[in-house]
C-alpha cells in the first residue's frame, strides 16, 4: 500500500497554496519587518509607499479591529509590532498591491527609525538578568543528594546543541477570501486549522463562526507550521476583510528563515553519579531553553525536554529542571521531536563521559540502564510493555554488533587517515500531547447513493501520510476496496475545534475518531439488513470485500446495492464521531501522572568514516530496530523513519545557523544553511521493525511513527567523535551538536 499522493508529487499536480489558481482581483501582501534586534519605533511614515501605482493598503497594528494579540499559550505575542521590537525579522507591517514584485518594493519606501536597546541572544545571560518565559520546572525522583555520596564515580559537565531551521519544502503562505455578512475564508498551509481560525477571529474582533479554515495539504510543515503558520495567514485576512478583496501572502525562501522561529538551541549543565558495576544512580541536569522573543510553544517543547531527559534508562533519583529564556531571537518553535532531541543529546553525553572514565564502551552503559517494565519515569508513570531491551537484544544479533565492532576495530589499525566509528543510538519518545486536553480528534464520514466515501478529519497531510492511513482505516472497517474511499481537505466548518495535527498523534486520534463514525455507518446498514430479514432466523451480518454475508454465508449483495437500498429505505449514511485517548492524565501540581498512552522505542547502530585530513565524513550506514507496533503500512513508516533519521543526522553534523554579533542571521539561503541531500545521507538506511504485533496501542496496533525517528541521527554525532578518539585519543570533546567537518578538523588538530 503506496502513499496514494505519491502519483499527484511526481507529476507536480499537488496543490500547494501558490499553486492554487486564484479569483481575480486577488492582491499580494508582503510583509515589512524588523531590521534590528531589539529597539524602540521612533518615526513611522508610510505616506510615500500609499501613493505607490498599484498599492491598495498597508496595515499595521494600528489598523487591528480586535486585539494585536497572537499568542497561543501565553498570551505574550503581537501580529504586529507596535511601539517595540523584539527580534531582526518581526512583523511590523503589510503592504497589499496588485502584485507580489510591487509589494516587495514598496515596503522600501516606508520610513522606519529605530532607538536602539541591547538584545541579548544567550539564555544564560538572559537568565542571569531574569529574562523567563514561564517559571522554571523541576520533575524529580527519588532524591540525587542523598545519593551522590553512595556513587563510586561523579561526572559533571556541559552540554550544547544548537537549533535547526525547518525547511519545509513549502515556503509559509496563505490566500483569504471575503465572503458575505463579513465571513472570511482561509486557505492556510498550517498544522493547526483551529488555532488559525480562533486567532484570526480574535484579531478581527469576529466569533469563530464567521472564519473558514481550509487546508488541503501543505508542503511539509516538521512543527513549524504548529503554531507559526498562524500570523501569516491572520494578515491575508486582515487585509481581506479590510479591502473586501481575496489577498495572498506567500513567503519567499530568505523571509521565512528570517521571520520565523526554528528548534529552540539548548545549553544544560549536567551531574551523574554512577556505581563502580555501571548502574546510573542518579542525574541531575538543567536546561537553559533558547525560547526567543515570545513563547510560542516553549513552554509545552520545555515540559516534553522534562519528560524525556533520561532517555531509555531507568535512574532511580533524578532531578530534571528547565528554564525557558527569553531572547531577541524570532521565537523559538515546535521541531520533530519537540525538545526530546535537545534531552537525549545530554543524556547521551553524560554516559560517554562516563564510558570515557570507566574506560568501557558506552554501549554497556547503555545496555546496562534500559528501562524495563516496572521501572517509574521521573513523571511517575510506570512503564509497561517496554521493549527497549527487546530492540537492543535483536539490534545486537540481527546486524551481528560484535562482528561490526571487529571490523571497524581492523579497518582502524590498518588505516592511518581514515578511521571509523560505530554507535549505538536507543530512543524512548512518549506519544500523546504532554498537554492532554489536546489528546482528541473527530471525524466526519459520508457514504454516497455510489457506494463512494469521503472523510473528513482534523488531521493535516505534510508529507507523512496520515490521508493513507485513514483511507486504510476506512477500507478496513467497511471491508470495501481503498480507491472508493477519499480523504478531503481539513475545513472547520466540517470539523471543529481540532488539535493540531503534531506530537506524531495524527494517524492514531484521527484514524481512532474515522473507525468509530465508519462503525457507526455499518452498524445501520448491518440492522437495516436484519431488519429485512427478520423472522428468518439470521445470526450474523457483515460486509466482506464488498459483499454482504449472512450467516457466514456469501449473497448476491454487493456494497454499492446495498448503500443505494438503505438510501432507499432512509437509513442516515453519514456519522460525525469524536476520539479521546483514554485514561491519560498529567497533575502539574506534583508533576506526576500518566500523560502518554504509550512509549516508542528502539536502537540504531551508526557507523561513519571519517577523513582525518579532511574533517569530512560519510556516514556508512544507520541499521535500526524499531518498534512501530503492528505497522500499520510499511512503505510510509518506512518513509518516516528515513526521513527522519536523515533529518535527525543534519541537526547533529552539518545543519549550523549562524549570527552575525548584532543576531542578524548570515545562514538565511541554501547556500550557507547546508540540509543533507542525497550524497550527503548514509550510504545504507536498514530498517527492522520489531515483531510486535500484539500492543494494544495506536490504531490498529501500530504506533506513530512521525518523530521518533529524528531521535536516531544523535547516534551519527558519537560515531564521529568515536572516529575522532581514534585518530586522536587525547581529543577534548565538546559535546557541542553540531559537529560540522569544520569544527571536527579543528578539534583534531587543535594544540593541547
Ligand atoms: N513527514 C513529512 N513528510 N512531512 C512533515 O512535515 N512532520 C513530522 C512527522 N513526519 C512531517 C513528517 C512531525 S514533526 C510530526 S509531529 C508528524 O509527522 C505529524 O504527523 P503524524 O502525527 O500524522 O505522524
Ligand atoms: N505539540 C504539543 C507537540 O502541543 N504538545 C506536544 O506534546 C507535542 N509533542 C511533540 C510535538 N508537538
Ligand atoms: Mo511535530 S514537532 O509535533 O509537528
Amino acid at each position: 500500500m503506496k502513499n496514494t499522493d505519491a502519483c499527484l508529487h511526481v507529476r507536480g499536480e499537488s496543490v500547494f497554496i501558490d499553486d492554487r489558481l486564484v479569483p481575480e482581483g486577488t492582491l499580494y501582501a508582503a510583509v515589512l519587518s524588523s531590521p534590528v534586534p531589539h529597539a524602540k519605533i521612533i518615526e513611522f511614515d508610510i505616506s510615500k509607499a500609499k501613493s505607490v501605482e498599484g498599492v491598495e493598503g498597508i496595515f499595521t497594528a494600528d489598523d487591528i479591529p480586535g486585539v494585536n494579540q497572537i499568542g497561543n499559550i501565553i498570551k505574550d505575542e503581537v501580529l504586529f509590532a507596535d511601539e517595540e521590537v523584539h527580534y531582526i525579522g518581526q512583523p511590523i507591517a503589510i503592504v497589499v498591491s496588485k502584485s507580489d514584485v510591487i509589494s516587495h518594493k514598496t515596503i522600501n519606501e516606508i520610513k522606519i527609525e529605530f532607538v536602539k536597546f541591547t538584545p541579548v541572544f544567550d539564555p544564560r545571560e538572559s537568565y542571569k538578568k531574569g529574562q523567563l518565559i514561564t517559571p522554571t520546572r523541576t520533575f524529580s525522583l527519588g532524591d540525587v543528594d542523598n545519593e551522590w555520596k553512595k556513587c563510586d564515580l561523579l561526572i559533571e559537565g556541559t552540554v550544547e546543541s544548537g537549533g535547526q531551521e525547518h525547511i519545509y519544502m513549502e515556503t509559509q503562505g496563505a490566500l483569504a477570501y471575503p465572503s458575505e455578512d463579513g465571513t472570511i475564508k482561509i486557505i492556510s498551509s498550517t498544522q493547526a486549522p483551529t488555532a488559525v481560525q480562533r486567532i484570526a477571529a480574535n484579531v478581527l474582533g469576529l466569533p469563530m463562526n464567521k472564519i473558514e479554515v481550509d487546508v488541503l495539504r501543505i508542503g511539509g510543515g516538521f512543527g513549524g507550521k504548529e503554531d507559526q503558520a498562524v500570523p501569516w495567514a491572520v494578515m491575508t485576512a486582515l487585509a481581506s476583510f479590510k479591502l473586501k478583496k481575496p489577498v495572498k501572502l506567500v513567503l519567499h525562501r530568505k523571509e521565512d528563515i528570517i521571520m520565523t522561529g526554528k528548534r529552540h538551541s539548548y545549553s544544560s549543565d549536567y551531574k551523574m553519579g554512577l556505581s563502580k558495576g555501571g548502574k546510573i544512580l542518579a542525574y541531575e541536569v538543567t536546561f537553559y531553553q533558547n525560547a526567543g522573543a515570545a513563547a510560542d510553544l516553549s513552554t509545552a517543547i520545555m515540559e516534553r525536554s522534562l519528560f524525556h531527559a533520561t532517555n531509555s534508562y531507568y535512574i532511580p533519583n533524578a532531578k530534571i529542571t528547565c528554564i525557558s529564556c527569553k531572547t531577541n531571537l524570532p521565537p523559538n518553535t515546535a521541531f520533530r521531536g519537540f525538545g526530546a532531541p535537545q534531552a537525549l543529546f545530554v543524556m547521551e553525553s553524560a554516559i560517554y563521559k562516563a564510558a570515557d572514565k570507566l574506560g568501557i564502551n558506552p554501549s554497556v552503559l547503555q545496555e546496562k540502564n534500559l528501562i524495563k517494565d516496572g521501572d517509574e519515569f521521573t513523571y511517575g508513570m510506570i512503564l509497561k510493555n517496554s521493549t527497549a531491551r527487546k530492540c537492543w537484544q535483536t539490534a545486537e544479533k540481527h546486524y551481528s554488533i560484535e562482528k561490526l565492532y571487529k571490523d571497524v576495530k581492523e579497518f582502524n589499525s590498518k588505516n592511518k587517515i581514515f578511521k571509523k566509528g560505530i554507535s549505538m543510538m536507543p530512543i524512548c519518545f512518549g506519544i500523546s500531547f504532554t498537554n492532554t486536553m489536546l489528546n482528541q480528534a473527530s471525524a466526519l464520514v459520508h457514504v454516497y447513493t455510489d457506494g463512494s466515501v469521503s472523510v473528513s478529519t482534523a488531521a493535516v497531510e505534510m508529507g507523512q501520510g496520515v490521508n493513507t492511513k485513514i483511507r486504510q482505516v476506512a477500507s478496513e472497517v467497511f471491508s470495501i476496496n481503498i480507491n472508493r474511499i477519499r480523504v478531503e481537505s481539513t475545513n472547520t466548518s466540517r470539523v471543529s475545534n481540532t488539535s493540531p495535527t503534531a506530537a506524531s498523534t495524527g494517524a492514531d486520534l484521527n484514524g481512532g475518531a474515522t473507525r468509530i463514525a465508519c462503525m457507526n455507518i455499518l452498524e445501520r446498514l448491518k440492522n437495516f439488513v436484519s431488519d429485512k430479514h427478520k423472522n428468518q432466523n439470521l445470526k450474523t451480518v457483515e460486509i466482506m470485500d464488498e459483499v454482504v454475508y449472512l450467516n457466514g454465508k456469501k449473497t448476491g449483495l454487493k456494497w454499492d446495492e446495498l448503500i443505494n437500498e438503505a438510501y432507499t429505505n432512509r437509513i442516515s449514511l453519514s456519522a460525525q464521531a469524536h476520539y479521546a485517548t483514554p485514561d491519560i492524565y498529567f497533575d502539574k501540581k506534583k508533576e506526576k501522572g500518566e500523560p502518554f498512552a504509550y512509549h516508542v522505542f528502539g536502537v540504531a547502530v551508526t557507523e561513519v568514516t571519517l577523513d582525518c585530513l579532511k574533517g569530512i565524513y560519510e556516514i556508512d550506514s544507520v541499521k535500526i530496530v524499531h518498534d512501530a507496533g503492528k505497522s500499520f503500512n510499511r512503505l510510509i513508516d518506512l518513509g518516516q523513519m528515513e526521513g527522519g533519521v536523515v533529518q535527525g543526522i543534519g541537526w547533529a553534523t552539518i545543519e549550523e545557523l549562524m549570527y552575525a554579533k548584532d543576531g542578524k542571521l548570515l545562514t538565511d539561503s541554501f547556500s550557507t544553511y547546508k540540509i543533507p541531500d542525497i550524497y550527503f545521507a548514509p550510504f545504507e538506511i536498514k530498517v527492522h521493525f520489531l515483531e510486535n504485533k500484539n500492543t494494544q496501542v495506536g490504531i490498529f496496533n501500530s504506533k506513530a511513527i512521525g518523530e521518533p525517528p529524528f531521535l536516531y541521527g544523535i547516534g551519527t554525532y558519537f560515531a564521529l567523535t568515536k572516529a575522532m578518539k581514534e585518530f586522536r585519543p587525547d581529543l577534548k570533546e565538546k559535546f557541542s551538536i553540531p559537529l560540522t567537518p569544520e569544527k571536527v578538523l579543528l578539534a583534531l588538530y587543535e594544540k593541547p
